[in-house]
């Protein structure tokens, strides 16, 4: 794709209301020179974070595998060999005592995912329990469990859920290579019953997919464009699981990746905007690069949702090796190892 370099791209004031970000604006801040991308991201990052911590999440699998949906990237398609079993759900005990760990390992937010394509009444009656258990011992709570329903979202709600995560995953123009048992209509939609409920938005997707660059734009535009944006953005970088259909495309160039991550916190300034899955094969320098581009927000903890994450300690490195702060949340353990 050529879009000229020296294309002026307005610079976006980054406490003023919330603009509409066309997927030609987006594409031009792709093609800006590297540094000035990165400069760019910096200041926008500094002026709305100036203490510039980043935030540990931890994610638990609470129903892993056995899900009937097609999503071309996903382990836990029943479609696909992937070698995950399908499970039953977590029960509560587990949860709480992932939880009491994620806190104790210095995490302020704990994630929790199923593998469904939407929760049947009973589900959410048991997530609800997870959801207050895990609230009272001091941690933010997300769940992500597919499509939600108003009444489900508000149920959630009511249970004491802080953040709601549902990706739009990819642009719109590429979303039917990559899904087909379901549309792009239904994400916005969930996302309309999540935010109507109360909730706060995570959401964001996934590159590396074999997307272009200007459907990466068209991603980012779209989340962007929500109204208002989400509090939270993850961005995920695919990890190629065998028995997948994207299992073999060929990688993005890392160099991309950290575009994407300077892309995101440009359009969106005020949003957490989260290095999500894949970061193994990032390695550490490629992750640095991408601090200085604005994220502020990891995955922590050695497993994702059936895939390896960086260990946690290796994390706590590099932010030390970094003098990058995590994140202290409300009554959080101060911890020797993670606040040095
Ligand atoms: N089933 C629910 C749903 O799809 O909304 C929740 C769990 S699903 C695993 C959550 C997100 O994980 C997906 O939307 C996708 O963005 C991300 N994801 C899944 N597999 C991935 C992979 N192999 N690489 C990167 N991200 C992945
Ligand atoms: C998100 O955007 N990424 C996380 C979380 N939200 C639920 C999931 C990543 C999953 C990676 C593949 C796996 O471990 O199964
Ligand atoms: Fe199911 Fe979610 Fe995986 Fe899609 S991403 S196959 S909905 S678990």
């Amino acid at each position: 794709m050529t879009v000229s370099t020296q294309s002026p791209v307005a610079l976006k004031p980054v406490q003023a209301g919330q603009q509409t970000w066309t997927v030609d604006a987006v594409a031009q801040l792709f093609e800006l020179p590297f540094n000035d991308l990165l400069y760019r991201a910096q200041q926008a990052h500094r002026a709305q974070f100036p203490t510039g911590e980043i935030e540990l999440a931890t994610l638990l699998s609470i129903k892993t595998g056995g899900c009937p949906e097609d999503c071309a990237y996903c382990p836990q398609a029943a479609r696909y060999h992937t070698g995950v079993e399908p499970e039953k759900l977590v029960p509560l005990e587990d949860v709480i005592a992932a939880a009491k760990a994620a806190k104790q390992n210095g995490a302020t937010r704990f994630c929790m995912g199923a593998a469904w394509r939407e929760p049947k009444g009973r589900d959410i009656a048991k997530v609800e329990a997870m959801v207050s258990a895990v609230k009272s011992l001091g941690l933010e709570t997300c769940a992500t469990l597919g499509m939600l329903s108003q009444a489900q979202a508000q149920q959630l709600k009511n249970a004491g859920l802080d953040y709601y995560n549902h990706n739009l995953d990819t642009a719109p123009e590429f979303y039917g290579e990559i899904i087909t048992t379901r549309v792009y209509q239904d994400r916005l939609d969930t996302l309309g019953h999540v935010r109507r409920a109360g909730l706060k938005v995570c959401c964001g997707g996934i590159v590396g997919m074999g997307e272009s660059r200007i459907q990466r734009a068209g991603l980012i535009a779209q989340l962007a464009n929500l109204d208002p944006y989400p509090e939270s953005v993850p961005i995920n970088h695919l990890v190629q699981v065998p028995g997948t259909p994207l299992c073999g495309t060929e990688p993005l160039d890392p160099l991309e990746f950290v575009r994407t991550i300077a892309v995101a916190r440009i359009t969106m300034p005020g949003a957490r905007v989260r290095l999500s899955a894949g970061r193994r094969e990032l390695g550490e320098a490629v992750q640095a690069l991408c601090f200085l581009a604005g994220a502020n927000s990891i995955f922590y903890g050695d497993k994702l949702l059936t895939t390896c994450n960086p260990e946690a300690q290796a994390d706590r490195a590099l932010l030390a090796k970094l003098g990058l702060q995590p994140q202290v949340g409300n009554g959080v353990t101060n911890c020797c190892e993670c606040r040095s």
